[in-house]
């Protein structure tokens, strides 16, 4: 699925776009548990806006802006299953990480129309750090991202200034740091955008009549291990490729796992 080439081209630059992982029957399928998640959560008490708060808008704009952000999307639908442990991910992750790869955790992130929300640029390192930086997100296209409905964008080569001091609810500075600096990274629908937990990146607001729905694994060496046991999800720790050496020293904490609140 992936060249020597495109290897070189993630180490140097800490993101790797590739092509067509999924075929047309599989995003169709994701689109469809998708909305399944979306639907159920609308029903329940869970339902939530789970747009990031920044001062790079006015708070009126803030308001105005919705994002859809689930976890566990895998816990939801077995689509998510079967897309995480796909003959073409696994094909892409044994090379950018492997021969072992393991699940972090997953989500799924929903930009609606003419109001989604941006995520200002940082580094997912904060969140869960780990000791070696293998960690790397996988973000999956259910539909053409462009700019005009919020795609990616990355600052190539970021990944090798290690983590970052991050201000407040873990941003990089806006006026530092604007999403405008990232080299944006259209998509179609099917293809899956690498890129390391230490690589600037954000996303724009969805300002067009089009739908914005990606997919996000996060996916490690099961020998990095957290510097903190911190972000604990269901099914963390699955095996994606390879083996577990660490299965008998390290497991996560799943007792901090919180209950669903009623
Ligand atoms: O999907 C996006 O636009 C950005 C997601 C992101 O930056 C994150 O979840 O850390």
């Amino acid at each position: 699925m992936i060249s020597e080439k495109d290897v070189e081209f993630y180490k140097e630059n800490g993101y790797l776009l590739v092509k067509k992982v999924f075929n047309a029957e599989e995003v169709a399928e994701m689109r469809t548990a998708l909305d399944g998640i979306l639907q159920r959560a609308a029903e329940s008490k869970y339902d939530r806006n789970s747009a990031w708060n920044n001062d790079f808008l006015s708070p009126e704009e803030m308001k105005k802006l919705v994002l859809k952000g689930f976890h566990d999307v895998h816990y939801q639908d077995a689509a998510f299953t079967r897309a995480a442990v796909h003959p073409n991910m696994r094909a892409v992750l044994s090379k950018l990480i492997g021969p072992n790869v393991q699940l972090h955790h997953s989500k799924m992130l929903v930009k609606p129309p003419e109001n989604g929300a941006a995520f200002p640029m940082h580094q997912d390192q904060p969140y869960f750090p780990h000791v070696s930086h293998t960690m790397m997100a996988g973000s999956l296209h259910l539909d053409d991202a462009d700019e005009e409905n919020g795609c990616l964008h990355v600052i190539p080569g970021s990944h090798k200034n290690g983590p970052m001091p991050h201000v407040g609810s873990h941003f990089l500075s806006h006026k530092e740091y604007p999403i405008s600096m990232g080299t944006p990274c259209p998509a179609e629908a099917g293809d899956v955008l690498f890129f390391n937990y230490l690589t600037v990146h954000g996303s724009n607001v969805n300002r067009s009549s089009r739908t914005r729905r990606n997919v996000l694994y996060q996916f490690r060496d099961p020998m990095d291990l957290p510097e903190k046991n911190v972000h604990v999800n269901w099914g963390q720790g699955l095996m994606i490729c390879g083996h577990n050496p660490t299965y008998v020293e390290y497991r996560p904490d799943m007792a901090r796992l919180e209950p669903a609140k009623a």
